[in-house]
């Protein structure tokens, strides 16, 4: 897609139409409008002489670029956005009055942005953590932003605790260290020491934290919120997105190998994704209980500690989003959007979860600071579509031209406007739950269950789920150096499964607790990813080749899996082009240098002449490397002998075989299964 957009039907690229630049081809000037003569000396008092203060040009330019950082987010500090478009598929009018939510097949603009929690803004992608998963809707009755997580539950109760689970998880203060890692000491005593983290702490060790892109992540809400109809009725709702390529995830060798060879790893996929036309698609959930049934189930509904299990409360799709353009520019879009949970429409409101009560005041407060003051709302990332008016005047960087001489209410010199509209009118009126109570600081008994959850969650893994997460207990606390924390953890999460937790200790060196587990046997098989969609649409697959390969066949198999929507990339000990038997080229894009198995979904080796050693041994590690993180390999013609010597063959997700479209039926369906789990690695 090319940097000159069309600007569409969608109003809120037609909005920031408006405000972009493109500096190619024009003058250039200083910000005052006054054209440059010279832009790389400063002006001095002779050329070996000192500079002059009256170089108003170099004050300018340096003095600008002094500023050009702002804080960076507090959490969610490294992320990467798009723009697209949300269609509704099935009206919500029974549950909410949301305009945006009303009529079937109507659209409406969004910004999404992904992030990472922990780390700083420079900080590498394919770590450890819970993903950001925001979306801000762009709605003709004012934004609606969705502020949720691939994770559909959280650490912590109460909003209270959010500034020390952070200071928990963050670099510890007297080293700065680790950057990006839950893996140290003071996290880990967070956990132990504040039991309702339990059942985050196994979604945390779980795949889900290192998932294979942004594309493929499930988004939640988390928090229960309200629906309202236009009768004023409520209902209790859960919002989900589901992608359409399945949730896949990374193993834990490969993120972190990948943070090292292509720290961009994530945004770079989303990037490219778009600007390859193969937009990302999220299926829009809701799970709605009615307000009688809020006491009906073994948990308290507004504990965001715990779902509502999918096969207990269905998830409704009713819409889809689609990301189908790439921001201009990152700083001025992606940096500078502004989410918060309390943006809300007509028809959506909130329940007195004490999680989202909290975060309700956070936002806007930390916003206040990094965007340096309170008109942020009029940047372009953030205005509305809708118009917007009010008495709020002047701050830091004011860019509204508010005309006549009124800005209070009540008044009579402007007719007593702007003024206020009636709920028929589309006026927000918030829901009038009946509440009483003793003022306190307390927790409600319901929210004390922190194990039940947890052990649910573990109860739905596979068995290859399950290794990973006592492969990630051991992982995260054996980088702890306190013995007593690694003890307190294990303990702890005896309480969940106890034979799990004696594994980890036997990892450890450490006690094995011998009481514990739980009665709960339900289990839930919607939590695991095993029972995920599965597609090979945009699986990138390496192509092992060097000259001498079998010209024709080969080529043909990369055309099939090019039609076939995968993505083969051209690997070779060389860049520049590849020839095969009957002179056919194909262009090496990488060489085993810049290219490596943890950036793939899968190995095609296609090889060529056999006496080539050099080659011969760098697709060996290749192809063993990959074959270690459980990815698809095939191999046709010269390529089976590279398998047949590391002791490849027929081995599970391995496919080999001469006649093409077997072969390639095979190898698709091995590469939509995305990892072989079950195979014998050690
Ligand atoms: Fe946030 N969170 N959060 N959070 N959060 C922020 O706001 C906060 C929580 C989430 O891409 C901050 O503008 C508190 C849950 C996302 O710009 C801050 C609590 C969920 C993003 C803040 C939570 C989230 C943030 C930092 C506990 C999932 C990134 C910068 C009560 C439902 C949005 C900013 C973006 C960002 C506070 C817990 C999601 C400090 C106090 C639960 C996706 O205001």
């Amino acid at each position: 897609m090319s940097k000159d957009r069309k600007v569409d039907g969608n109003s809120k690229n037609k909005q920031l139409e408006q405000f972009r630049v493109d500096d190619r081809g024009k003058k250039m000037t200083t910000n005052q409008g006054l054209k440059i003569s010279e832009d790389e000396f400063s002006l001095k008092s002779g050329v070996r002489g000192p500079t002059l203060m009256e170089d108003f040009h170099f004050r300018e330019k340096m003095t600008h670029f002094d500023h050009e950082r702002i804080p960076e987010r507090i959490v969610h500090a490294r992320g990467y956005g798009a723009h697209g478009e949300f269609e509704l598929y099935e009206s919500m009018e029974k549950y909410t009055k949301a305009k945006f939510l009303q009529k079937p097949g109507s659209k409406t603009p969004v910004f999404v942005r992904y992030s990472t929690v922990a780390g700083s803004k420079g900080s590498a992608e394919t770590v450890r953590d819970v993903r950001g998963f925001a979306t801000k809707f762009y709605t003709e009755e004012g934004n609606y932003d969705l502020v949720g997580n691939n994770i559909p539950v959280f650490f912590i109760q109460d909003a209270m605790k959010f500034p020390d689970l952070i200071h928990a998880v963050k670099p510890e203060p007297h080293n700065e260290i680790p950057q990006a890692a839950s893996a140290h000491d003071t996290f880990w005593d967070f956990v132990a020491n504040n039991q309702e983290t339990a059942h985050m702490i196994m979604w945390h060790l779980s795949d889900r934290t290192i998932p294979r892109s942004f594309r493929m992540m499930e988004g939640f809400g988390v928090h229960t919120f309200r629906f309202v109809n236009e009768n004023g009725n409520g209902h209790f709702v859960k919002f989900h997105w589901k992608p359409k390529l399945g949730v896949h995830s990374l193993v834990w060798d490969e993120a972190q190998k990948i943070n090292g060879k292509d720290p961009d790893f994530h945004r770079k996929d989303l990037y490219k994704a778009i600007e390859n036309g193969d937009y990302p698609e999220f299926e829009f959930g809701v799970q709605i209980i009615d307000e009688e049934d809020e006491f009906k189930f073994d948990f308290d509904i507004l504990d965001p500690t715990k779902i509502w299990p999918e096969e207990d409360v269905p998830v409704k799709i009713i819409g889809k989003m689609t990301l189908n353009r790439n921001v201009d520019n990152v700083f001025a879009e992606t940096e500078q959007v502004a989410f918060h949970p309390g943006s809300v429409v007509p028809g959506i409101d909130f329940t007195n979860d004490p999680l989202l009560q909290g975060r309700l005041f956070s936002y806007t407060d930390t916003q206040l600071i990094r965007l340096g003051g309170p008109n942020f709302h009029e940047l372009p990332i953030n205005r509305p579509v809708c118009p917007f008016h009010n008495n709020q005047r002047d701050g830091y960087s004011r860019q509204t031209i508010n005309k006549g001489p009124v800005s209070y209410h009540n008044n009579s010199l402007a007719s007593n406007t702007p003024e206020t509209s009636r709920e028929d009118e589309g006026g927000y009126v918030h829901y009038q739950e009946k509440v009483e109570g003793r003022k306190v600081r307390a927790r409600s008994d319901s929210f004390l269950d922190h194990f039940s959850q947890a052990t649910l969650f573990w109860n739905s893994m596979s068995t290859s789920e399950k290794e990973h997460i006592i492969d990630a207990f051991s992982f995260e606390l054996g980088k702890c150096k306190e013995k007593s924390i690694q003890q307190q953890v294990v303990d702890m999460f005896a309480n969940v499964n106890l034979e799990m937790a004696q594994q980890v200790a036997a990892n450890l060196g450490i006690t094995a607790p011998e009481h514990g587990g739980s009665s709960v046997t339900k289990s839930s098989p919607a939590l695991s990813q095993e029972n995920t969609r599965k597609n090979p649409d945009t699986r990138k697959v390496a192509v092992l080749i060097t000259d001498g390969y079998s010209g024709k066949e080969v080529h043909s198999i990369l055309t099939d899996l090019d039609s076939k929507g995968l993505q083969p990339e051209i690997v070779s000990d060389k860049l520049g082009m590849v020839t095969g038997t009957e002179g056919i080229q194909v262009e090496a894009q990488h060489t085993f240098l810049t290219a490596d198995s943890v950036l793939f979904d899968a190995v095609y080796v296609a090889t060529g002449d056999a006496s080539n050693q050099k080659f011969f041994e760098k697709a060996s590690y290749f192809v063993q490397e990959a074959f270690s993180h459980f990815k698809p390999i095939g191999a046709t013609h010269d390529g089976v002998k590279i398998l047949q010597e590391n002791n490849l063959l027929n081995r599970l997700g391995v496919v080999s075989g001469d006649t093409p479209e077997i072969f390639l039926n095979e190898f698709i369906e091995a590469i939509s299964d995305h990892r072989h789990w079950d195979r014998d690695v050690i």
